[in-house]
């Protein structure tokens, strides 16, 4: 497997109205995005850093997997996202034959029509863990 950069990092909020500002106004990023993903039932707003991007998750509902994670845990980092050069899918069958348990078996549609895919954090030092690359819109 390649990977290029870290495509994103994903931070858990509890609304993207309150947490844009921080980086608009105090980090002087520009939001660039803001984009509902209803399978994962979050809303999502990107900002640029160079080739990694920032992804604000805010859950669209009380059993949402960010909902979950911010009851348990609270605001902050959710998960780090590689840009995988030869594809998730490889990238997926490669980890899995070293005993990596997948949370996707085979790559899925995500945010900003990406091909990505998540590893369980259990399997990896406690980072949830995504895999993805540029897909079709
Ligand atoms: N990072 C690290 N550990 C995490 C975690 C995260 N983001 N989310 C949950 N965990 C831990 C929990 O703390 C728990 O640990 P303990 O057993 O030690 O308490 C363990 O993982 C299992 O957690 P859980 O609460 O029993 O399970 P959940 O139902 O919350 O599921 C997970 C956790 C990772 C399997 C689930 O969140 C998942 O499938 N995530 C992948 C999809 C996703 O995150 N989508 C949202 C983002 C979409 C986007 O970027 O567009």
């Amino acid at each position: 497997m390649k990977i290029s950069h870290i495509e994103h990092i994903g931070i858990a909020v509890k609304s993207l109205e309150e947490a844009i500002p921080f980086y608009e106004n105090m980090l002087g990023l520009k939001c660039y995005s803001v984009e509902e993903v209803a399978d994962q039932k979050v809303k999502t707003a990107f900002f640029q850093v160079g080739q990694t991007k920032i992804e604000l998750l805010e859950s669209t509902g009380p059993d949402g997997t960010i909902a979950k994670f911010i009851e348990k845990r609270g605001e902050g980092i959710h998960h780090l996202a590689y840009a995988v050069e030869s594809g998730v899918n490889q990238a997926l069958t490669e980890v899995e034959a070293k005993g990596v348990q997948l949370l996707d078996k085979q790559a899925r549609k995500g945010a900003e029509g990406m091909n990505i895919a998540f590893l369980h954090p259990k399997s990896t030092q406690g980072i949830l863990t995504e895999f993805c690359e540029k897909g079709e819109k």
